[in-house]
């Protein structure tokens, strides 16, 4: 089915009148070629655009793990072929086993350098709000160091953890954890742990009321200034703004605030509804992140300031993590929607 659609970016239009004319007629038709060889690929390199990937069945999830990919459809597993468009059948990933003591649906994050693992543990239903599921989030976290030894950071009654899978980044060149803290009467904040103390070291202020939540998007520079910043978006089922903080000094500071974006809907336990990479090719990662009402996917840079790189509306609502995957030797996105179809979004 011929659902693909383009989103066009003003392209650069050579300076041509800057440029010392040739003198011969061969050099005067090589500079056209090579003008309009020049001008096509201006165009090629901006135009996004999203097609259907054809499918043996409905999609039923995207799962992602590194730099892989995998798709679910009728119980089996699936990659996306690097230079066509189609389905390569593929192995599962295999997912470590949920610990004793931790969240039913909790997720096991591995680290590269000093975190092994985390996990989220010790189920409560002291808050009862259950947009990830169910109305058991966790009172704890469990952190296991590479080369030994094992701390938990414990909530007091008045927070839990309202997140699935902690997630290990480096955060000014060390590797922490970043979780969501819900406050049961203050709702959620974005908290950093420190693993060797396993406190938190830093957290943003609380949304201001129950039942208000975030999700992380992504753990990068994104404004380039050598400062890791997070971006989350805050209350991605009713507000949906995308908000960029930036660790400063061991505190987490507001650079950049982007309306209409969500990664989650009520119920769901996918958490993973946008990736980070450089889309535009200058250098800077740049984030992946469905609109609001998930209609349409949104590729955003931040520099020199936030904008849109692409916006591709879709013939419908996003449902599923969102994965990259490399395509014909470029970054390209992959996502389910709510239809069974399965989306692969390239330039
Ligand atoms: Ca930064
Ligand atoms: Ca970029």
């Amino acid at each position: 089915m011929p659902a693909s659609t383009c989103v066009d970016r003003p392209s650069q239009v050579p300076a041509t009148h800057m440029m010392p004319l040739p003198r011969t007629a061969l050099a005067s038709w090589l500079m056209s070629l090579l003008m309009s060889w020049l001008a096509l690929s201006a165009t090629a390199a901006a135009d996004w655009r999203a097609e259907i990937v054809p499918a043996p069945g409905k999609v039923t999830a995207v799962e992602t793990a590194g730099k892989q990919v995998r798709i679910a459809i009728g119980g089996r597993w699936y990659r996306i072929a690097a230079d066509a468009l189609r389905l390569e059948s593929a192995l599962p990933f295999e997912r470590a086993a949920v610990p004793a003591g931790a969240l039913p649906d909790a997720r096991v994050a591995t680290g590269v350098e000093k975190i092994a693992r985390a996990w989220l543990a010790d189920p409560t239903g002291r808050y009862r709000h259950g947009v990830l599921g169910d109305a058991i989030e966790a009172g704890s976290l469990v952190i296991v160091r590479r080369g030994g030894g094992q701390s938990i950071l414990r909530l007091g009654a008045d927070a839990v953890f309202e997140d699935i899978q902690p997630r290990i980044a480096k955060i000014g060149g060390v590797e922490r954890i970043v979780v969501v803290k819900s406050y049961l009467d203050r709702g959620s904040a974005l908290a950093i742990v420190d693993a060797d103390t396993a406190t938190i070291v830093a957290e943003t202020p609380p949304i201001g009321r129950p039942n208000a939540w975030l999700n992380p998007a992504g753990i990068a520079d994104f404004n380039g200034d050598g400062a890791t910043d997070i971006a989350l978006v805050r209350q991605p089922h009713v507000l949906g703004r995308l908000e960029l903080w930036s660790w400063q000094n061991g505190k987490l500071q507001k650079i950049a605030e982007v309306a209409d974006v969500s990664n989650h809907f009520i119920g769901s336990r996918v958490l993973g509804m946008s990736a980070t990479e450089d889309f535009d090719g200058d250098g800077k990662p740049d984030l992946a992140v469905p609109s609001l009402d998930r209609r349409s996917l949104r590729i955003i840079a931040f520099v020199p300031q936030p904008r849109d790189v692409a916006r591709l509306p879709l013939p419908a609502r996003i449902v599923t993590n969102i994965g990259v995957v490399q395509f014909r030797h470029r970054p390209a996105l992959v996502a389910g929607l709510e239809n069974g179809q399965l989306i692969l979004v390239h330039d």
